[in-house]
């Protein structure tokens, strides 16, 4: 014999176990037994006959499935399947879903990662597939072009423009932004600012490059309302690019070395994706990094040194001397490719520089595509960007292709530099 509550009688009556079974009522034997539905309430006391109320047998429904459901929460969470990956795309999953960021961000965040993934193939295979050397032009900027720079170019710009979330495209390697086809923008309007192939001019020794990006949302002063006007057009794209790097929603970059490692901040920190090319998926293999606070290794061109500011010529010298540095100096660490230079900085602590010169006193890399996104992920990891005496970030481009002086990395490090560079 079993219990079972009725709720139109709210009675428990005496009921054959037959019974209750050919009703489809499941019934324990000597263990009390419920479920959360307010109509099907079951108990199985043997020899007991009482009245219950609703909320009494509301209350032990509740409780008993509040511990069920905490005992397998709990028993999911230890045990851990040998199988369990966390990639960019479920990282990007969980931002959205908690309101970190919008659903449109994520999709232009997957299709540059698509762009990374196949710009890297094309690195791996540029050797074999003859895409090393010149492509024969020129940028604005009065750079050749490797073809791998005009290749990868189209590749950030199909994937970017296909996405249907961008309504700008700035690139190092075009004259000026370009508008997305509104007709392809279905949905959100972000303006991304990249350079598809930074220090291509190691692509045909192997030595690392990356790519380099930052995401604006569209500014808020100027609508692109204009897109019958051609000239209208192209002045909305560029005031829509020339944003402050503090306001960058999202910045990163991709390295391709010994592996291709996507680095990127929303502004929650700053995470490290390495591509499983097995899988072809980026895994989450840096979470929450933060820069040393210090760290003994300069990243300088010091061939430049003769034409910089004295500040920085002492600063440098100040570095070199063992009897500053109980015995020990700084060590020079210089690969001529920002993205690996400044990856190395951001794991293991230092300085990066690229000051102005007499020559150019601007230096030679460029607000947009290059200063404003490594200086936010330095941020975003507890480092510091600076010109040598204003913040990165807080410099509105007035140019598209604008260069700037950049040090950036460990905050300590680069007070340091600031300490001979500011007020002087
Ligand atoms: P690029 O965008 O034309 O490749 O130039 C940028 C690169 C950076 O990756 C690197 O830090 C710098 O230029 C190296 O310049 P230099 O050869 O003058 O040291
Ligand atoms: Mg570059």
């Amino acid at each position: 014999m079993a219990i079972s509550a009725s709720r139109d009688a709210g009675l428990i009556r005496k009921e054959s176990s037959s019974r209750a079974w050919s009703r489809g009522v499941s019934v324990a034997r000597g263990v009390p037994k419920t479920s959360c539905s307010r109509f099907s309430t079951k108990i199985a006391m043997p020899g007991i006959v009482r009245r219950v109320t609703t909320a009494e047998r509301s209350s032990i429904a509740c409780k008993a499935t509040a511990a069920t459901v905490e005992k397998s929460t709990k028993q999911s969470q230890q045990k851990k399947s040998e199988y369990e990956i966390f990639t960019l795309t479920t990282w990007l999953f969980k931002l959205e879903k908690e309101g970190t960021i919008s659903n449109e961000l994520a999709v232009v965040v997957s299709s540059i990662a698509l762009a990374c993934k196949q710009i890297a193939s094309l690195v791996n295979r540029a050797g074999i597939s003859n895409l090393t050397g010149v492509a024969g032009a020129q940028n604005v900027q009065g750079e050749d072009q490797k073809k791998l720079d005009v290749v990868s170019n189209e590749v950030f710009k199909n994937c970017l423009s296909t996405c249907g979330r961008t309504g700008v495209l700035a690139s190092e390697e075009e004259d000026l932004p370009v508008a997305v086809d509104i007709t392809d923008a279905y949905s959100g309007n972000y303006i991304v600012c990249f350079d598809p192939l930074d220090g291509s001019s190691n692509i045909d020794a192997g030595i690392s490059v990356g790519s380099i990006w930052g995401v604006y949302e569209p500014s808020e002063q100027c609508p692109m309302d204009a897109h019958d006007d051609p000239n209208k057009l192209v002045e909305q794209c560029v005031v829509n690019v020339c944003q402050p790097g503090k306001d960058l929603a999202c910045a990163g970059y991709c390295l391709y070395s010994s592996s291709t490692i996507l680095v990127l901040s929303v502004g929650t920190g700053v995470y490290g994706f390495t591509l499983d090319p097995t899988i072809g998926e980026f895994v989450l293999t840096h979470k929450d990094v933060k820069i040393p606070d210090k760290g003994k290794i300069y990243s300088f061109n010091e061939g430049n040194m003769d034409l910089w500011d004295k500040g920085v010529q002492d600063y440098i010298t100040s570095l070199k001397n063992p009897e500053k540095w109980d015995g020990k100096p700084y060590s020079a660490r210089y690969i001529g490719s920002l993205v690996g230079d400044f990856h190395r900085t951001l794991l293991y602590g230092g300085i990066y520089g690229y000051p102005g010169d007499k020559k150019n006193k601007n230096g030679k890399l460029r607000l947009l595509y290059e200063c404003a996104p490594m200086s936010f992920l330095a941020e975003q990891a507890g480092g510091l960007g600076s010109t040598g005496t204003t913040r990165i970030l807080d410099i509105v481009p007035d140019a598209v292709h604008q260069r700037v002086p950049m040090f950036v990395g460990s905050k300590r490090e680069v007070e340091y530099l600031e300490s001979f560079t500011k007020n002087k």
